[in-house]
């Protein structure tokens, strides 16, 4: 009963996904943002179908007036803020409320539209305002919105109340799949009981994760913004204004200085720039991230008020060959690291001091780049990757495809507009130079031929500039889906999972990893994983298995390797993972995965100051600093 529910949300989820634009919200002249982030009014529907909040309406009047309701911080995942194991493990519909007033001058203007927008919210979501439902959408990680001027402005002297119930059930075709299981057995289980499986290596943190906000503009308004990047026509833009038919539109380009580089005319142009910043990675240049800001009004009739939207714009290309990776026309080595939006807590929840501390030890480690390993991060650190020129993998939450029946026809729809929604809000991000479709699916399974020959021909024809990856463990032979990528990501856990303990054999097995896929395919590689669980403080020498000691013999064995190969076509290593994290629990587990060259509080393993040697050494070999910047006199 419960699977025939998680399907007919599934069809449900589909509908509206894909019209209109995702700018940002970003106030201007013409445009509010009330930010809704703290305290909201909760409670888990824990009635055996998990549907009571449905048959007794919990959205129709307040969620406090339908049973106990207890705090939840917005954003935030619920898993952690309470001490009940059972909210921890909780499967099904939470509720979440909270009542506002809108400002009384956005409900009297009618030429505004006021749209509601959350930032994501784990893994389903249907939203009500005064109890009309507004919005519905499938998967994490991604936001939605609507325009909601006209259901507020029904009642514009009461306070507004927002409901939003979330779902974090994940089935075969859901993105991550997962699936529910029954245990029918009496003398073993307690009546009803079923238990969620996954197959994917992180908590299944769930909640409203990013920040809820109304935001207003003009009716006459813009609605999407494309720009696309190159030395000579530095900028091609394409603007779309809704509420007009034939919208004049003014484009003005101003540099970090606020002075104006270049202007155009039109829904459409060409910006060429005298002598033009480029938008350079860190580590690459004394002046990295350089970002100018695009500037957008459409022309109104003279009566009504203008929109202006800024976006900031990098001037860079990325272009691949089949032994190298250029970023501007200059090779670009990836020295980086995997993450994961996760820390105590908050679970996935959006935290700025999590983020700046975040990229600060980034910074320290002397790391350019990261895989948004296994979703979409937030907006707001993708922005803080453009401003400091750290380069960015921008992977889909097609993470632990290992079911065929997560191959078919329903999982690849979903797959593809999962894939649209993520290239339709990061398509602007200098930072973003690689999308990745996937981390270690099934790909040998046969249905997985077709399944990525579709969705990598469809992602390239979302965005023909940026290369395409999936991410994979399979055998180099027998994996379907390689034949259609720009750049081969290969995990591998060499002395961990195969021959634990057994550090000497790297050397031979990575390099004829690295020969065997650049053998059949003649791509660009990158290690997108390779790593050991530490748990922090544990010591041995010789090395043992969980030992600090040991992940240093590991990364070392790894990089011997990396320095002859990077000559030839290895163009990155990103190491698994830049800090502990949350993951179900397990007996290969010891609360968490243990990977980390920093613990889940951020400090440093001694991994970390391997790494840091290292991705300095590489700075200075490759890029250009300026003086600084030189290790060790950061
Ligand atoms: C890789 C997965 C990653 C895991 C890692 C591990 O891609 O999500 O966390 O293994 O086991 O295969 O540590």
């Amino acid at each position: 009963k419960y699977l025939a529910l998680a399907a007919r949300w599934h069809i449900r989820g589909a509908w509206g996904a894909l019209s209109g634009g995702m700018l940002y919200p970003r106030e201007s002249p013409s445009r509010e943002v009330k930010d809704l982030s703290g305290l909201w009014s909760f409670r888990a529907d824990f009635s055996p179908g998990r549907n009571a909040g449905f048959e007794k309406s919990w959205f129709s009047g307040r969620l406090s007036e339908t049973g106990p309701v207890i705090d939840m911080p917005v954003p935030a995942s619920f898993n952690d803020i309470t001490q009940e194991a059972q909210l921890r493990d909780f499967i099904g519909w939470v509720w979440y409320d909270r009542e506002l007033w809108v400002p009384g001058r956005w409900l009297s203007d009618e030429g505004l539209r006021i749209v509601l927008r959350v930032g994501s919210a784990h893994y389903y979501s249907i939203v009500w305002v005064n109890g009309a439902k507004v919005m519905e959408h499938e998967g994490g990680h991604l936001p939605f919105e609507a325009d909601v001027g006209n259901v507020l402005r029904k009642n514009p002297s009461q306070p507004c109340r927002i409901t939003i119930a979330v779902n974090n059930t994940l089935t075969l075709q859901t993105l991550p799949p997962g699936s529910i299981q029954h245990m029918d057995d009496p003398t073993m289980y307690p009546p009803g009981y079923f238990v969620q499986n996954i197959n994917f290596d992180f908590f299944n943190y769930a909640g409203i994760h990013r920040p809820v906000l109304l935001y207003t503009t003009p009716n006459v308004y813009i609605d999407d913004i494309a720009v696309q990047t190159s030395f000579a026509d530095n900028i091609v833009y394409q603007v779309s204004v809704a509420g007009s038919s034939e919208p004049a539109v003014q484009v003005t380009l101003t540099d970090k200085d606020g002075r104006c580089a270049a202007t155009s005319g039109g829904s459409s142009g060409t910006l060429r720039v005298t002598d033009v910043n480029l938008w350079w990675p860190y580590l690459m240049h004394e002046n990295p991230g350089y970002l100018y800001s695009l500037e957008v009004r459409p022309q109104a009739a003279a009566s009504r008020p203008t929109d202006l939207y800024a976006l900031p714009v990098g001037v860079r290309t990325v272009r691949v060959t089949d032994t190298r990776f250029f970023i501007n026309n200059k090779p670009f080595y990836f020295h980086g690291v995997n993450k994961h939006e996760d820390y105590d807590i908050r679970g996935k929840g959006l935290d700025w001091p999590l983020v700046v501390k975040d990229f600060n030890l980034l910074k320290w480690l002397g790391a350019n780049s990261f895989r948004t390993s296994h979703y979409p991060y937030a907006e707001e650190i993708l922005q803080m990757c453009d401003r400091h020129g750290i380069v960015v993998i921008d992977e889909c939450p097609g993470v632990g495809i290992k079911d065929i029946r997560s191959f078919g026809n329903a999982s690849l729809a979903h797959h593809l507009v999962v894939m649209e929604e993520l290239v339709r809000r990061d398509k602007n991000h200098p930072s973003v130079v690689m999308w990745s479709v996937a981390n270690e699916p099934a790909s040998e399974m046969p249905p997985a031929g077709r399944y990525f020959k579709e969705l990598i021909s469809h992602t390239k024809a979302l965005d023909p500039h940026r290369p395409v990856t999936f991410v994979s463990n399979s055998n180099f032979n027998r994996d379907l889906g390689a034949p259609y990528v720009d750049v081969i990501c290969v995990n591998s856990y060499f002395s961990w999972y195969r021959d634990p303990g057994h550090v000497e054999v790297i050397p031979i097995q990575l390099k004829t990893q690295f020969e065997n896929w650049h053998g059949k395919y003649q791509r660009p590689i990158i290690q997108s994983e390779y790593g050991a669980d530490v748990v922090s403080g544990l010591h041995s020498d010789p090395p043992m298995m969980f030992t600090e000691e040991y992940q240093e013999v590991v990364l070392q064995n790894y990089h011997k390797v990396f320095d002859q190969k990077r000559k030839e076509y290895v163009v990155g290593e990103l190491i698994w993972n830049f800090a502990d994290f949350m993951t179900a629990q397990g007996t290969l587990r010891v609360v968490g995965n243990k990977k980390g060259i920093f613990t889940r509080q951020r400090q440093p393993k001694s991994g970390a100051f391997i790494l840091r040697d290292r991705y300095w050494r590489l700075a200075n070999e490759t890029g250009r600093l300026p003086p600084w910047t030189r290790y060790p006199c950061h």
